[in-house]
């Protein structure tokens, strides 16, 4: 397999450079877009990157990654604009076309980058998200400059966004735009979506700045999550914290609004990434892969961001385990695990990568025999078409977050699959597990437990795993990318409209909500004006 890059090729989705151009302006100079648009998504990145060519050149092509994978089809079914970080620190770029999309950076300086990007959000909020798996640091220049770059994410937005236009704010790194923008443009109509866990509330309110992100959230008029334990810890948050009325799904917030939230799971573009699955070109490559591995019997394979809340180091560790008591044998089962590089200036990050080096490197030395290894580990990121083959050319895939807002990963695996054969084993600590019922289902944090399960999912008779996998792609196919974008904006759309009342009291007793309000009172979430 090769190592290479993804999608080093010009194609679809790429731009000349001529537009996209670096400008000589202040980081904070104002944004003139090219033209207005009607929905707009803000995003920390751009769906881009750039890529110089030998001869000097340079062209925008559509990067990977996870929300990117997840919000391309909505954005080619709007004519919209994407707002984002186009991935080089000290430099401003002006807003360009490409693919249809209007494309509007966001510069960051230097600094910024360390102190907003690699440090309040993935050295605070992404660690406080999981569960502090890794212990959160709280920061004041962190915070100081999480707020800057929020300031300047929602004025872009304010440039872009045509008048009542519908603006999408994706994830954790952006959780004061909501309402910096509401400030700005009341006449938006603004949703925010948390690809990552909402935190139970005991962890929640370790964070010093915790009062000011609820209110940031609170600007929207829908507040989307994975799971509905996101949205009710972010409800109760907003009762005891900020004291505001709630009822069921419903916020009454001060200035009078109703801001809804709500679980939105999110998904996969199912049916094209089973078309890439099934092509003449991928069957040919996973059966190479399989070639290249030696024909094991059993293939399983890992896939993830190299990050700590993806339980690496315990998959390998119970892989490595069944190898040395003699219950995998390496001639006839092999680990695939391909671990995508990721925040690499972050110190935890780089001790993770060490760490799992140490372990495969130990694990595969320890099987003293010529031939090929038992694990083979790939740190590098692939293009779509071989990460196809490789969920095509698995027997077992092995997903095992310590905590995980969704894990597209799993999805994608049952998504790939051509008949009701394979297995998933889901840490029951991911989203996915939510709706992958038919996973068989393990707790990451109990070695022995995960072993016994890979054991059973390797050795599974094809007609029980046929059954687990009929359902698994049902659940797939019926709830795919679409159904989770039209679920939201549909929802958006009739918060904003005015369709969903504030819910009377219940008589006695019942009810989830509480706090002051006027009782009974039915009011309809009227859209804030000026
Ligand atoms: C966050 C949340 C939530 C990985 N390596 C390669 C590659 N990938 C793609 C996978 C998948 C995506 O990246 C990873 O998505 P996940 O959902 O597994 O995880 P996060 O990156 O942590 O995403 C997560 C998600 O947001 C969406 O809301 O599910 O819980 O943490 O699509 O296939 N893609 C390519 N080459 C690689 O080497 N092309």
């Amino acid at each position: 397999m090769t190592g290479t890059a993804h999608g080093q090729d010009a194609g679809p989705g790429t731009v000349e450079a001529d537009e996209g151009q670096v400008v000589d302006q202040p980081l904070d100079a104002e944004v003139r877009p090219t033209r207005r648009a009607s929905f707009v998504v803000v995003a920390n990145r751009l769906p881009v990157d750039r890529v110089e060519h030998p001869d000097g050149t340079t062209t925008w092509r559509t990067s990977p990654g996870g929300l990117v994978t997840a919000l391309e089809p909505v954005m080619h079914s709007h004519h919209g604009a994407w707002v984002g970080w186009h991935g080089a620190p000290d430099e401003v770029v002006e807003p360009f076309e490409n693919d249809g999309l209007e494309l509007v950076p966001v510069p960051l300086s230097e600094a910024e980058v360390a102190d907003y990007y690699e440090g309040f959000s993935n050295g605070t909020l992404w660690p406080l998200y999981h569960d502090v798996v890794v212990p959160p640091e709280f920061r004041r220049e962190w915070w100081d400059a999480y707020v800057r770059v929020n300031q300047r994410f929602a004025d872009r937005t304010a440039a872009v966004a045509d008048e009542g236009a519908v603006v999408w704010v994706q994830d954790y790194q952006l959780q004061l735009v909501p309402q910096m923008l509401r400030e700005l443009r009341p006449d938006l109509n603004i949703g925010f979506f948390l690809h990552i866990p909402f935190p139970p509330t005991e962890l929640y309110v370790q964070l010093p700045w915790r009062d000011q992100i609820l209110r940031g959230l609170l600007g929207a008029d829908l507040v989307g999550f994975q799971l509905g334990g996101g949205a009710q810890n972010f409800l109760r948050l907003v009762r005891q914290r900020l004291h505001l009325e709630t009822r069921r799904e419903y916020v009454h917030d001060a200035d009078g609004r109703t801001v809804m939230a709500r679980a939105y799971p999110i998904s996969i573009a199912a049916a094209s990434l089973h078309e890439l699955a099934s092509s003449d070109a991928t069957a040919a490559r996973a059966a190479e892969i399989r070639a290249d591995l030696g024909e094991p019997k059993v293939l399983f394979l890992g896939v993830d961001r190299l990050d700590y809340t993806k339980g690496l180091l315990e998959r390998i560790q119970a892989f490595g385990e069944l190898v040395a008591e003699g219950r995998i044998d390496p001639e006839e089962a092999a680990l695939v695990q391909v671990a995508t590089p990721s925040r690499e200036r972050v110190e935890q990050y780089r001790n993770l990568r060490d760490d799992i080096d140490r372990l495969v490197g130990r694990i595969n030395s320890e099987v003293a025999r010529i031939g090929r290894p038992p694990i083979t580990y790939l740190h590098a990121s692939y293009p779509r078409e071989e990460m196809a083959a490789l969920y095509r050319a698995a027997d077992v895939m092995i997903v095992t977050p310590l905590r995980d807002g969704m894990n597209l990963v799993a999805k994608e695996y049952v998504a790939c699959r051509q008949a009701d054969d394979g297995a998933l084993v889901l840490s029951e600590f991911a989203g996915a597990a939510r709706e992958l019922r038919q996973a068989y289902l393990i707790n990451p944090h109990d070695i022995d437990g995960l072993k016994e399960t890979m054991v059973e999912a390797m050795n599974a008779p094809a007609r029980i795993k046929a059954r687990r996998m009929r359902l698994l792609r049902r659940q797939v196919f019926e709830h795919d990318i679409d159904h989770w974008a039209r679920a939201f904006l549909d929802d958006l759309d009739r918060v904003v409209q005015g369709k969903v009342e504030w819910p009377a009291r219940p008589a006695v007793g019942g009810g989830v909500g509480v706090g002051g309000g006027t009782e009974g009172a039915v009011h309809g979430p009227a859209r804030s004006q000026s």
